[in-house]
């Protein structure tokens, strides 16, 4: 039985390797973006990684179950040690709510967590055996503490946007909101209700509200869809129902720290025009344990998944990580001037589903009158879920959303996000809806242009000036293959059977360099070059900047439906069939092989 399993557990590694060629190249092309802060990101995690990640831990918890078993059945010295205690059966041994959690819950207690967890993508069973009022530990910037503010501060309505939410949670964010927000302050929170469906956020959570209301009568208001609208309309909503000084749009998984307040409502007394964010701090969604995370920008790539960013140099040179830094946008979470918000348009109604809607609202703050700050003192728990409730896969929402972001917003710079997510041009053929209203609020507002917030707001982003094509790279003589990243780590591009993602996006620029396996979205990140290593056959792929160190052979003329020819070597890159009757890349003098990418980009 036991040699069965090991054979078992080789099968599971070769399926394992072969997973992690696929999901190496997403986490490659992520981590790189990630490289000067720790970023994190909450919605480039989407399912379709997760999905792979759940598959990739079945498989890794099989084999480690069975190494285990192989421990616990050869016992040192030949002697059976009589098991320490009981050990329950772990009935979910792949599941991610119980990796580090829930060791000593009982079958049925595991089979409940477990129901709940994948229903609400974090765990509701622990959550609702927390007190509400859970002390949080306090991890602001040391110099908050002692910071004062004024008594006398405009008011705030706190929205909490949610679908499907666990009732243990959105209960717990009320407490929070109440215990931890100066009562004369607190004008009201607004529930945003997008259509749910678990039958415990009507009658149970109605009956919490009326207990709150015993305490504070009317705090608690509700705003619910009949039909499903999608994020930027729940939180839209939301903004349309308060009646405080300033609006505070947020999840409703969230547990607010103390004196989360008063900074934001100081800074925006003193300017009405800036639109704020706190700083997340995760909670884990299996053990709702809180993590400190330090503070950083919010931004996004050309793809417009929203990402951490450094702050601009201005910042660090203050010294005082309790100062407010300028953002290029924000996460989803805000906090606005309601009247100031409702002058610039608030939110994009025309978004659909998730995402792309706090990219448009930096973008427009900025270019419109505003600006955007993070503001370290106040702090939000905010619960990272395995997954979310709006979308399988968030990147077709996201899509069309940012497409939307672009025609009205990024003028000439549009190109970039359709480059990056590999679109034609021309005709791209994804409905983004109509945009006649936003354009017409851009117009009226007087906005800067694009190109002003690039290089004033987010100078970080690469501009992609000299991009010549981009996309499938393929010879004539064997159309069903593309050039391919090859395996990662490596350093060798290859043939591959087309399959269009990421690993076989290919550009060339017109300075000659061809990047293969995707395109960086920020200048301080680096690209693959392809490279004539100038003997042998092989074609390298090395990184771009090193390549330029060591004087590689890294540029190359091309033309479409022409040769790809090394400018120092003269040589070519073509396709030869090997023994094996496949089709290899190679490099070698020129025979005359015609290469065509898939976009052209005209003009350039
Ligand atoms: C939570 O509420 C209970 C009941 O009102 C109270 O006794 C307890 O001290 C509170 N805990 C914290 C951490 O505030
Ligand atoms: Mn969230």
């Amino acid at each position: 039985m036991r040699s069965r399993g090991v054979l078992k557990g080789l099968g599971y590694l070769g399926i394992f390797a072969f997973l992690l060629y696929g999901v190496s190249h997403v986490f490659f092309s992520r981590h790189q973006e990630n490289s000067s802060l720790s970023r994190r990101v909450e919605r480039t995690v989407d399912d379709t990684i997760l999905k792979k990640l759940e598959g990739l831990e079945l498989k890794v918890n099989k084999i480690v179950h069975v190494l285990e078993e192989r421990q616990q059945q050869q016992p040192a010295g030949g002697e059976k040690k009589p098991p320490k205690k009981k050990v329950v059966k772990k009935l979910f041994p792949n599941s991610f709510l119980f990796s580090k959690w829930g060791n000593d819950l009982s079958e049925e207690e595991q089979k409940e967590a477990e129901q709940f967890f994948v229903h609400y993508g974090y765990n509701v069973f622990l959550s609702d055996r927390l007190p509400l009022n859970r002390s949080l530990p306090d991890t602001r910037p040391a110099k908050c503490a002692s910071k004062k503010y004024p008594e006398d501060l405009p008011s705030i309505s706190v929205v909490l946007i949610y679908l499907d939410e666990a009732l243990s949670i959105l209960k717990r964010a009320i407490r929070s909101i109440i215990d931890r927000t100066p009562a004369h302050l607190l004008k009201e929170i607004i529930l945003v209700d997008d259509c749910s469906t678990n039958e415990d956020l009507k009658e149970k959570l109605d009956e919490y509200i009326d207990l709150i209301h015993k305490e504070r009568p009317g705090v608690v208001k509700k705003v619910i869809h009949k039909e499903r609208l999608g994020l930027s309309h729940a939180r839209m909503s939301g903004w349309e129902a308060a009646v405080g000084d300033v609006v505070a749009i947020l999840d409703a998984h969230i547990e607010v720290h103390t004196k989360w307040a008063e900074p934001l409502l100081a800074r925006i007394k003193d300017d009405r025009t800036v639109v704020l964010s706190p700083v997340f701090d995760r909670v884990d969604y299996d053990t709702l344990e809180v993590i400190k995370y330090g503070t950083s920008a919010h931004a996004f790539d050309w793809q417009l998944w929203c990402m951490y960013e450094s702050f601009r140099p201005e910042w660090y040179e203050l010294k005082d990580d309790s100062a407010p830094g300028k953002s290029p946008s924000v996460m989803g979470i805000l906090v606005a001037d309601r009247k100031f918000l409702g002058e610039i348009g608030v939110l994009d109604e025309g978004m659909l589903v998730y995402g792309g809607e706090n990219v448009e609202l930096g973008i427009r703050v900025w270019t419109c009158g505003g600006s955007i700050e993070i503001i370290p003192c106040s702090k939000i728990a905010h619960i990272e879920r395995a997954h979310k409730p709006y979308a399988r896969d968030l990147s077709i929402p996201l899509k069309r959303n940012a497409l939307r972001v672009a025609e009205v917003w990024m003028d000439e710079y549009k190109r970039n996000v359709l480059i990056s997510w590999n679109l034609p041009l021309k005709d791209h053929g994804i409905d983004i809806g109509d945009v006649t209203e936003r354009k017409k609020l851009r117009e009226r507002l007087n906005c800067k242009p694009f190109k002003w917030y690039m290089d004033n707001v987010y100078p970080q982003l690469d501009t992609w000036e000299d991009l010549v094509g981009y996309g499938a790279l393929r010879n004539d003589l064997s159309e069903k293959n593309c050039i391919d990243q090859g395996p990662v780590p490596g350093s060798v591009p290859i043939l591959y059977q087309c399959h269009f993602y990421g690993p076989q996006s290919c550009y060339y620029r017109r300075r000659g360099e061809i990047y293969i396996g995707g395109i960086k979205s920020h200048k301080y990140n680096n690209n693959r070059c392809l490279v004539d290593p100038g003997e042998g056959h092989t074609p390298g792929l090395h990184d771009c900047k090193i390549a330029k160190e060591k004087g590689l052979h890294m540029h190359w003329d091309f033309k479409q439906g022409q040769a790809i020819k090394n400018r120092d070597t003269k040589r070519c890159l073509e396709i030869a069939q090997g023994a094996d009757s496949y089709y290899h890349l190679i490099i070698q003098d020129c025979t005359g092989q015609h290469w065509t990418i898939q976009h052209l980009i005209q003009n350039a």
